[in-house]
């Protein structure tokens, strides 16, 4: 009997640590704006945006992932004349940085370092 007991404790040791796992990734697919949109990524290599035009549903979350050994910044606007509705700050290789697009509409967005990289969000109304 003993034996069983210290048996079955040792199985939900050895899953413990997967139940916080598996509740986060269960969050992630569940975003606040309650739409198809959920979470949606776009990466940053060799100066430039990947998707550089990315079209979603409102409530979705785009995750731009620096993947240059460099510093980027996502940065809401037109090189020089930034917009005001989102900057990243500077993030470096393997840094991420999220935004949720909560108001459909289209977003241009910039590098404040190298004018060179631009991109796009397009939001719709997600219905
Ligand atoms: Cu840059």
């Amino acid at each position: 009997m003993k034996y069983f007991s210290r048996a079955f404790l040792y199985a939900f040791l050895a899953i413990l640590p997967l139940i916080p796992a598996a509740a986060r990734a269960s969050d992630s697919n569940t975003p606040g704006g309650g739409t198809a949109g959920d979470t949606v990524g776009v990466s940053i290599k060799l100066f430039s945006f990947n998707p550089k035009v990315l079209e979603v549903p409102a409530g979705t979350t785009v995750v731009w992932t620096n993947g240059d050994a460099i510093e980027h910044s996502v940065t809401n606007g037109v090189p020089g004349k930034p917009g005001g509705a989102f900057d990243s700050g500077f993030f470096t290789e393997g840094q991420t940085w999220s935004h949720t697009f909560t108001e459909p509409g289209e977003y241009p967005y910039f590098c404040r370092r190298h004018e060179s990289m631009t991109g796009m969000v397009k939001v719709t109304s997600g219905e």
